[in-house]
Formats: C-alpha cells, sequence, structure tokens
C-alpha cells in the first residue's frame, strides 16, 4: 500500500513571506477557486487547471471521511505509468510520485479548502483515508484520478469563481517529527502557512479534540482501533502530504477549546504512521 505516501523552504523565508504578504497585501490578488466533491467512493473534479495559485475547495457530500490529496508525477510519468506502478503492493513509491498538499480532511458534510501554487504537469488526486473497520484505503475503492495542471491561463473550471489569494497570519513548519508555529493560533480566523522542511513527506490534520480527549486519543483511534467508536476529535482542515520544500495555506477558524496537529504519513523506514513516532502536538484556544 505504499500510496499511503500522503504525506522547507527554510523558515527564514517563511518569516519574509509572511511578512511581506502582510505588507503589500492591503489589495489581495484575485486566484482561481477550484471545486471537488467527493462521494463514497468518488471525486467529482475537473479534469484539467491552469498552474498557479488556486484554492482548491473539497466538499464532502459523502457519509465517509474523505482528503484530497493531490500528487505531482514528475519525469513525464502518467496516470497509466501510475496504475502500472501500483500493481506492486510491496514497492516503495516511486521517486517520480511527489506529494503537493491539498484539502485534508472533511468530515461528512463539510467543506474545506488548501491554496497551493502548481506548476505546469501531470498531476493525480487521491484519498488515502481508510473507513471505519476497513483498512482499505478509499483510492483503492476509486477515490484516485489524473488531473492536468495546464501552462495556458483561462483553463478555468466552468462556473468557477475567482476568490483573494489568502494572506497568511501564521506560519507552521512540519518535519521529522513534529509541529511548529510561528506564534501561538488565537480564537477567530488564522491562515495557515505551511512548509515541509523534511526530509520525509509529511501531513498535517487540524483536529477539534472532544471535551476531554488528547490528541493521544485520536492517535490510538486512528492507528490502534481502527478509527471505531466514537471520534476523540473531528477533523477542522489541514494540509494533504507535501513532500520537502512544498508549500501550502489553509485556513482554521477557531472558537475556544482545545486542538490538536496529527500526521499519518507513513515512516520511510519502518512504515509506522509518523503520529506513532511523535507528530502530534496539542495546544490550547482561549
Ligand atoms: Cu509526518
Amino acid at each position: 500500500m505504499f500510496l499511503k505516501t500522503v504525506p522547507v523552504i527554510l523558515f527564514v523565508g517563511a518569516a519574509a513571506f509572511v511578512t511581506s504578504s502582510t505588507v503589500h497585501d492591503t489589495h489581495a490578488a484575485k486566484i482561481p477557486l477550484v471545486t471537488v466533491h467527493a462521494k463514497d467512493f468518488a471525486f467529482d473534479a475537473p479534469k484539467t487547471i491552469s498552474a498557479g495559485m488556486t484554492t482548491f475547495k473539497l466538499v464532502n457530500d459523502g457519509k465517509m471521511l474523505h482528503h484530497m490529496s493531490i500528487m505531482k508525477l514528475e519525469q513525464g510519468k502518467t496516470f497509466a505509468d501510475l496504475q502500472a506502478a501500483m500493481k506492486d503492493p510491496n514497492a516503495p513509491p516511486p521517486a517520480w510520485l511527489v506529494s503537493v498538499g491539498g484539502p485534508n480532511a472533511a468530515i461528512p458534510g463539510n467543506t474545506i479548502e488548501a491554496t497551493l501554487n502548481l506548476e505546469a504537469g501531470n498531476y493525480v488526486i487521491a484519498c488515502f483515508i481508510p473507513s471505519p473497520g476497513d483498512p482499505t484505503p478509499h483510492f483503492a475503492k476509486g477515490m484516485i484520478q489524473p488531473l492536468t495542471v495546464s501552462a495556458a491561463s483561462g483553463v478555468a473550471q466552468a462556473g468557477a469563481a475567482m476568490v483573494d489569494a489568502p494572506t497568511p497570519t501564521v506560519h507552521l513548519e512540519l518535519k521529522d517529527y513534529g509541529f511548529t508555529l510561528s506564534k501561538p493560533l488565537h480564537a477567530g480566523k488564522n491562515v495557515i502557512h505551511v512548509m515541509n522542511d523534511g526530509p520525509q513527506d509529511h501531513e498535517a490534520i487540524f483536529v477539534k479534540l472532544a471535551p476531554g480527549k488528547h490528541i493521544a486519543d485520536v492517535n490510538k483511534w486512528v492507528t490502534q482501533e481502527g478509527m471505531k467508536g466514537p471520534p476523540p476529535g473531528a477533523p477542522i482542515d489541514g494540509m494533504a502530504g507535501l513532500a520537502k520544500g512544498r508549500t501550502g495555506i489553509f485556513t482554521v477558524d477557531l472558537t475556544p477549546g482545545t486542538y490538536g496537529l496529527i500526521c499519518f504519513a507513513p515512516d520511510a523506514k519502518d512504515h509506522k504512521e509518523h503520529s506513532l513516532h511523535g507528530m502530534t502536538s496539542e495546544f490550547t484556544v482561549r
């Protein structure tokens, strides 16, 4: 199941990015909004979009938890090459499959967004999340399909809106194995610029914890209990797998309470989820 390979530029660069966009973004640039619907078990997504800054909106119309992990097929590889490579479940993930983020993760009925700057190329979108009591990831049930990112501008999704480019207010660094926020999050909207400092691929799932629950309970529920029983927390957004050096932006609107960050990307050495290597974080918003 190598495709469970879900998911920095230096921190100095990040700080500069946040500062400059804060200073200059009094008139936010307009960028395309691409809407994708997730069902049990398929994506309804455009086949082709334009390169550049894009906000991806994932609407979960299903009854299961879903995300949209976007991966670039490098070295001229195609979706057919990926399908051929997937036939050997024990093969390591191909080096030409590069995780570039995506909305992560939407509970049934929820809508979440992630903003990414994608270069032209062949991509694939997939959901790696399993269902309660069934470890088969959703991509194996049909939630995987190609996406072409075209160098030509104006390849807009029918009916697509333009939206303001998000202006980050805080930076989140992912690394082996942990999360570092540049400053504490506050109640209300926090626009989070994420970077993976590597070396491994990482993801960020932002979880609102149920009363009295901890991120350790979420870790146990996912990695040991097959997501059965009442969830100890609900994901509210985040960033799907990012390869080292890749970045993205997502927004969380927080109310007072306890939250966690967690990464379930499989470890390159022992294949255990990164959360079992300590890649979790918990904090309180007042
Ligand atoms: Cu990780």
